[in-house]
């Protein structure tokens, strides 16, 4: 965010109103002109209002400045007074964006009050009212909408907070940092007092009002000093906190062990609540969470609900790190906190569970979400250069490809050097707002490397193409690699420059892996674990020569997926069979797995086009290696049920120029029907051998083998014998957990076998009954529903959304329904209805046009899988763009939306 733009932008803001909203650009960025050292807030909480109290103190920094203006939305203004006296009319002025103040003194107090409506307030951004909760969200830009403020992470200042609302309906108040007064006040109202000693951004006040249960805990830092920990629910939640607080101790001490950071406060506190637009939110010592990444309990949460539990409040517990003591300069920096975070929460979950398990889960998602963007008119670096409104750039592309890109420093740095670098930039840095810049100097200043190159990840958009040839030469015994890359042209530049891409190679011999020695190294340079080494590319084309290196081998590339690029090598399917069962880098045998998947499923997506997908005879190599997976006593559960899984649609749609979507459906229902019969025998022993009487238990072995037998359920149920159909109604019947209960209900909904009946019917109606008092599972039996790939579908989720479990206002309602069938159920969205084929988008585009005028983060966020119209064929192409269109043309518009609409046309 820049003052000298945001000053220009409010300087005329009456005709700014209903102008098309406005870029900001990174190199526009101007330091504030003042600070303000401390914020004194009281907050009257009202039944139909609250007025918000505001002092603040500014020290101008700059040498002059004639007009302050200060952001503030939706606010009332009551009264304005700088050091006790009040303004005359000529001294300020109000408009829609701001407040702005003519020749401020040098240093002054600036007193205001505003009246706000939390409960009108729709947008969930700001204070809100969720059920009967008041909470705050204030990234990115919501503290605006509470008081008049210079809104801005650069500007970091102390606050005190003080709340005041009814005791009976409020009984808990919380802010950020300590407790330091609380008290009865008259008509039964009470107040709290909160000071948090680390200046912030505004960005990080919250505050929290409501009739709130809680459980407590604490935790002894590492340096001996106490942190109480509490997390507060709605009472009848109270009995599904127990994970998210042991997952609160475990990141806790994670951080001590991994980067040596102690946690600050004396308290920590999360609160839960309903309506949340994101999953949620790190602020200062009261992180606010979405029900659905707080609550969990074997009964009614899946084992990925869990780990979603756990990697969140991890993600959010780190960020007081990196986010809060070391925050960004500007929104553009969005991903020197959100990619580092990511990065360390992701190698957390790999700590707590299989590592090799949570890099294929990170990368299919990087690959079926962020390519996609990075290929689509939303593309951006992670580090960007514009946007029109910063509520779109929580992007994939900011979050995972910003780990990713993090994840490489540390693997180039290697373990000891990375964590010296962290230590310095957590060290240089405690108390600033910086830049990615400055993150990189770290990594640069400790290992004595030079970034310069490796810094374009940061302005460069676009998934680079890796394509690699190797040849070998028997005479010489050398072996070559050799790599070109090339990035396609994103909207912000067409002429790409070459990336410093690290790639972890292999080589596998027909007896093992093979040492390795490049040409030129000599025997003293040559690593203890000799055969694995790390590639760095920096030109277009390079070439790598092994030497002694005694037959052809088959080379493992990438390993680890060490960089976010497409690589492509013209694997032989052997060769990918001979990966799949013997490469020593796990990533890479789920790798192969997938690779001789997507060539299988090639080669249907071509008998589907030539019209007889009937006569298709799946390639019996593929059979065999899922055939010998099944066999293999010794692989991880969790390996063999992710191998076994064939490419999402997504992922298969990404290898195509055009997507073709009742071919890519179709080839892949097929090669599972295939699977399930030609594998019946495996598939089934796999299930028998699972002992469906044991405790719940959420360890990685257990949700491995449970994730192992339900992927087997999964196939077998495809095409049914009246013993597998009893087995999954007895399973979801008698399952001592939601795992088990919802992958049984699944098979049952899904299955398309006339054996099967009406037992999904049956099942799902069951299902409601026993659960509907249980929103997050509501919300799990809404998007089985929204997803079922069965024909018309539209017409199922149409009906959803008058069943009296469904609320237009509520994010996760929206997302179970609206979001999961317009992305996770692509042959229905993009087929629509028999009589019309646009059903889908029109849909869609209905949707957005009604919520963009409520919450207008949420509205923009739908529209992705419409702008995705160039990607299909013409006809199909035209009908999304024609849907874009109607959104752009719907009156009052939301800048999230237009950003989004405009930039995709
Ligand atoms: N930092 C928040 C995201 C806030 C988004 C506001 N539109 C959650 C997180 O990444 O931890
Ligand atoms: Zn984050």
């Amino acid at each position: 965010m820049n003052d000298s733009v945001s000053t220009q932008k409010d300087a005329g803001a009456a005709e700014q109103a209903s102008a098309a909203p406005h870029t900001i650009y990174l190199k526009d960025y101007q330091p504030p002109a003042y600070r303000i050292d401390a914020t004194e807030l009281r907050v009257d909480i009202g039944e139909q209002s609250a007025r918000v109290s505001a002092s603040l103190t500014f020290e101008r920094q700059a040498k002059n400045c004639d007009s302050l203006f200060l952001h503030g939305e939706s606010l009332e203004l009551i009264s304005v007074a700088i050091n006790d006296r009040t303004l005359a009319a000529d001294q300020y002025k109000v408009d829609t964006k701001g407040l702005t103040l003519f020749n401020p003194p040098e240093s002054f107090t600036l007193q205001t009050e505003v009246v706000i409506y939390p409960k009108q307030n729709t947008s969930l951004d700001g204070l809100y009212k969720s059920r009967s909760i008041y909470c705050t969200q204030c990234e990115a830009e919501g503290f605006r909408k509470i008081t008049y403020f210079l809104d801005r992470p650069d500007v970091m200042s102390d606050f005190t907070t003080t709340i005041i609302a009814d005791r009976a309906s409020c009984p808990i108040l919380l802010s950020n940092g300590n407790r330091i007064d609380s008290g009865m006040l008259e008509d039964g109202r009470h107040f709290a007092t909160w000071h948090d000693p680390f200046k912030k951004p505004a960005y990080l006040f919250a505050l929290v009002a409501g009739d709130l249960a809680s459980i407590k805990d604490e935790f002894i830092t590492q340096s001996g000093r106490k942190v109480a920990l509490e997390i507060f629910v709605e009472s009848k939640d109270l009995d599904k906190c127990d994970h998210a607080m042991s997952s609160l101790k475990n990141s806790m001490s994670w951080d001590e062990k991994i980067y040596g950071r102690e946690y600050d406060l004396d308290i920590f506190m999360i609160v839960a609540v309903d309506d949340f637009n994101m999953g949620a939110m790190e602020n200062k010592g009261l992180n606010i969470f979405n029900t659905s990444c707080v609550l969990a309990k074997p009964e009614t949460t899946t084992d990925i609900g869990f780990q979603r539990v756990e990697a969140v409040v991890a993600h959010e517990y780190f960020h007081n790190w990196s986010g809060n003591r070391v925050t960004c300069r500007d929104w553009f920096q969005l991903s020197l906190k959100e990619g580092f975070t990511v990065y360390r929460d992701s190698c957390f979950s790999a700590d707590m569970g299989s590592s090799t398990v949570k890099r294929v889960e990170d990368v299919s998602l990087l690959r079926a979400h962020q390519f996609p963007e990075d290929a689509g008119p939303m593309a951006h670096p992670i580090r960007p250069a514009s946007f029109i409104e910063i509520s779109n750039f929580y992007t994939v592309t900011i979050y995972e490809k910003g780990a990713e890109v993090v994840r490489m420093l540390a693997n180039l740095l290697g373990p000891i050097e990375f964590r010296k670098a962290t230590d310095l930039y957590f060290d240089r840095h405690d108390g600033q707002a910086v830049t990615t810049e400055e993150f990189v100097q770290a990594m640069a200043d400790v290992s004595g490397r030079d970034l310069t190159q490796f810094k374009r990840w940061y302005d460069q958009a676009g998934t680079p193409q890796l394509k690699v040839t190797d040849h070998y030469h028997e005479p010489s015994r050398q072996y070559s690699l050799t790599f070109s890359q090339s990035t396609p042209a994103t909207p912000e530049c067409s002429d790409k420059k070459p990336f410093h891409i690290p790639v972890a190679i292999g080589l596998l011999g027909s007896a093992g892996e093979l040492a390795l020695k490049l040409d030129g190294e000599e025997l003293t340079d040559l690593p203890e674990d000799n055969t694995h080494r790390v590639l760095e590319l920096t030109q277009a084309e390079q070439t790598f020569v092994f030497n002694d290196i005694p037959e052809h081998p088959v080379p493992s590339l990438l390993r680890g997926f060490s960089a976010p690029v497409k690589l492509s090598f013209a694997y032989s399917r052997q060769d990918l069979a001979e990966l799949m069962q013997r490469d020593s880098d796990g990533f890479n045998r789920w790798e192969a797995s997938q690779n001789l998947a997507l060539g299988v499923l090639d080669d249907a997506i071509l008998a589907y086009r030539q019209g007889d997908l009937t006569e298709f005879k799946v390639d019996p190599l593929l059979l065999d290696s899922y055939r010998k997976l099944l066999n293999d006593d010794q692989l991880d559960r969790a390996m063999v049920a992710l191998m076994l899984t064939l490419p999402s649609q997504d992922y298969i749609a990404e290898q195509y120029q055009v997507v073709e979507v009742e071919a890519i459906y179709n080839a892949r229902r097929l090669l599972a029907k295939t699977i399930a019969k030609e594998l019946n025998a495996e598939l089934r022993k796999c299930l028998m051998s699972y002992d469906n009487s044991q405790p719940y238990r959420a360890d990685a072995d257990s949700i491995a083998a449970r994730s192992l037998k339900n992927t087997a359920l999964a196939y077998l149920m495809l095409e049914p014998s009246q013993a597998d159909i009893e087995y999954c109604v007895a399973q979801f019947n008698n399952a001592n957990n939601m795992t088990d209960e919802m992958a049984a209900l699944s098979a049952l909904v899904y299955s398309e076998s006339a054996l099967v009946g009406d037992h999904g019917k049956t099942a799902l109606a069951n299902f409601y009954v026993k659960w509907q008092g249980e929103a997050l599972v509501v919300n799990q039996w809404l998007s089985l529903q929204a997803r079922d790939p069965r024909p018309n579908a539209l017409l199922r989720v149409e009906d959803l959304l008058q069943h009296p479990a469904f609320d237009a206002a509520n994010p996760n309602k929206i997302r179970s329904v609206i979001g999961a069938f317009c992305m996770a159920n692509p042959i229905n969205f993009h087929t629509g209805l028999p009589d019309d084929s646009s059903a889908g988008y029109r849909f869609l585009a209905d949707q957005v046009i009604a919520l963009d005028a409520k919450n207008p983060q949420m509205a923009a966020r739908l529209i992705t899988p419409l702008t995705r119209w160039r990607r299909y064929s013409s006809k199909r192409g035209q009908a999304m763009r024609a849907q874009l269109e109607r959104i752009q043309a719907s009156a009052g518009l939301s800048g999230d939306s237009y950003e989004i609409v405009s930039k995709s046309l």
